[in-house]
């Protein structure tokens, strides 16, 4: 039966990546390798967590794929925005993303963060003409949450307050802090997202939250895990980055044992609380929940 839903959650990757695609298309000469910095990044590999995350809530919750794909599209692609920024010389200056170089790498500096800045503004002018088409309130709060999780009260401020460490000690407040903003919002935005699209009860909408939150912290406390015994060909990246730039993790806090039980618990506990979630969609969304602390990238 697993691996029936693994072969469909292929399947729904490969459709959603396909649609990606056909939002990827600029015919204006002038601005070519603008574009194809940003599909380099966007469309070169990639788990799609986040938008198969809402894709199959939503699908559960009863919504059609032409409503979720765009939501889906700009989750992706504000995610491969703060890649290729947190990529930087500025921040954490790594060469390799997914198997290849990263984007400064191969488009220079000035290049990478224009790639960044267009596929976020992009992200919201993909949301922008779903509302223009259909401006009701369950796409307008859709809207506004991915707007915070990724600003500066979200993401942005758990990238800046990771900075802000760099070479001090951090205590666990201090990284649960940084991961709750840094991982954790732009993992639990496609839960609410979908709760949200489908005008769920405020019971549902707490259990959507709760679960994004444990499972992004068990995605972040596994990132760690893998940093530390993954492998270069499946991670397509170096390992030991965070000991190198002698950054806190779970697994320098804890101990990678006590990090990877921690992580397998915070997983069921994700999935336990989706355990609401209907149907065929309802189940490949617990067993994206349940891979993410067993993933080897
Ligand atoms: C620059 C504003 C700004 C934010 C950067 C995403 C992020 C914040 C930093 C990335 C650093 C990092 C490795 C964080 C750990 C969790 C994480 C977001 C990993 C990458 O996400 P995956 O594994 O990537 O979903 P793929 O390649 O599968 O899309």
């Amino acid at each position: 039966m697993k691996n029936e839903y693994e072969e469909r959650l292929k399947a729904e990757k490969e459709s959603f990546e396909a649609y990606l695609e056909t939002r990827m298309q600029e015919e204006d000469p002038e601005v070519q390798t603008l574009w194809e910095s940003m599909r380099y990044s966007l469309l070169g590999g990639g788990k799609r967590i986040r938008a198969l995350l809402l894709i199959m809530t939503g699908r559960s919750l009863g919504l059609a794929a032409e409503t979720l794909y765009p939501f889906g599209a700009a989750l992706e692609m504000i995610h491969a925005y703060s890649l290729i920024h947190d990529d930087l010389p500025a921040m954490d200056n790594d060469d390799w993303r997914r198997g290849r170089l990263t984007n400064h790498k191969v488009y220079g500096e000035a290049g990478a963060i224009l790639a960044g800045d267009g596929l976020l503004n992009l992200a919201y002018e993909v949301v922008a003409a779903e509302l223009q088409k259909d401006p009701s309130v369950k796409k307008i709060n859709a809207f506004a949450c991915l707007a915070a999780a990724a600003g500066p009260r979200g993401m942005v401020a758990g990238q800046s307050a990771d900075l802000a460490f760099e070479g001090k000690q951090a205590s666990l407040e201090d990284l649960q802090y940084i991961e709750r903003h840094k991982t954790g919002c732009l993992l639990t935005a496609p839960l609410v997202m979908a709760g949200l699209l489908a005008g769920v009860e405020e019971d549902a909408a707490v259990q959507l939250e709760k679960a994004g939150q444990a499972a992004g912290r068990a995605f972040q406390i596994w990132d760690d895990v893998l940093d530390v015994e993954g492998s270069f060909e499946e991670l397509g990246k170096p390992l030991h980055s965070d000991e190198a730039k002698e950054k806190a993790t779970f697994v320098s806090c804890f101990g990678l044992e006590k990090a990877k039980a921690e992580a397998i618990r915070l997983s069921a506990e994700a999935e336990q609380a989706l355990a609401f979630l209907p149907d065929e969609a309802g189940e490949m969304v617990r067993l994206l929940i349940r891979k993410l602390a067993a993933r080897k990238k």
